[in-house]
């Protein structure tokens, strides 16, 4: 997989080249390609952004260091088979939420387009021009502001370039993660066994297998029963067995044919 990454703080994107996404880069597994935008500014001073029409506070990016910077990538970019637009993806608070999904899908692209945005973001004729040469996403990591789209990207990166084969060593580990069965994780313990006056759960120690993988999805349940009643809504009735709707009714939810719903409180 191609990625390049647009920012006036290329630094920030240093962290690439570390861990399990600097190893992927390493073995040929990812080709990450990182620009500086004020490369793209002509004038003495590099200028990259400029007050906004209409008045406000801030600034905006200008459109010709990004039209000129992204013409290049894609001029640089292999044609492509079945004539498939690389992705321009646009952190922004005001974009779709990224989830798990977006990451796989994601993870099936052969080449990715990142644009940082920096103050109040890029002037909006650069977002529609590009739709021309690109398949345009403006992604969130939640309802918080940054300063700019880098802190953001390294978490997309990191999201998608684990899950393209070959980046993680035990492909097993993918299976079973947070939000991959639309539940959270189970906790988990090591040695030793008893800590601080803490032991572990008891069953954990049983060598009963089936009663260890029992406990561990009651947990997944209580946990976001607890934390992410969201996702106990989202469940789809189909994928609960017997001890899942027991679990649920003891969380205070029962399963109808139609999903999941709080039980009425006494
Ligand atoms: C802020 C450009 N949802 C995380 C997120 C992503 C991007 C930005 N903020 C928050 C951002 C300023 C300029 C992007």
């Amino acid at each position: 997989m191609r990625i390049d990454v647009v920012s006036i703080f290329p630094e920030y994107l240093a962290a690439l080249d570390l861990s399990l996404i600097g190893k992927a880069r390493r073995d040929g597994l990812l080709d990450v390609n990182v620009h500086d935008l004020r490369e793209h500014a002509h004038d003495r001073h590099r200028t990259v952004d400029d007050t906004p029409y209409g008045g406000g506070a801030g600034m905006v990016m200008k459109a010709g260091p990004w039209s000129e910077v992204l013409t290049g990538i894609r001029e640089s970019a292999e044609p492509r088979s079945g004539g498939k637009r690389p992705v321009l993806i646009v952190p922004s608070p005001a974009g779709a939420v990224f989830n798990q999904r977006m990451a796989y899908d994601l993870a099936e692209e052969d080449h990715l387009v990142f644009a940082c945005g920096r103050y109040e973001g890029i002037d909006e004729r650069v977002v529609e021009w590009s739709r021309e040469h690109f398949d345009v996403r403006p992604v969130s990591l939640g309802d918080y502001v940054l300063n700019g789209g880098e802190v953001a990207v390294l978490a997309m990166v990191e999201a998608v370039g684990r899950l393209i084969p070959g980046v993680v060593g035990n492909p097993e580990s993918l299976v079973e993660e947070s939000h991959s069965d639309g539940l959270l994780e189970y906790p988990v313990y090591t040695k030793p066994s008893e800590w601080n006056e803490r032991p572990i759960p008891e069953v954990l120690l049983s060598g009963n297998h089936a009663k260890i993988a029992r406990w561990r999805r009651d947990e997944q349940f209580r946990r976001t029963a607890e934390r992410r009643p969201d996702l106990i809504f989202a469940l789809e009735p189909e994928s609960l067995d017997k001890g899942d709707r027991a679990v649920l009714a003891e969380c205070g939810y029962e399963v109808g044919t139609d999903g999941v719903r709080a039980v009425e409180k006494p």
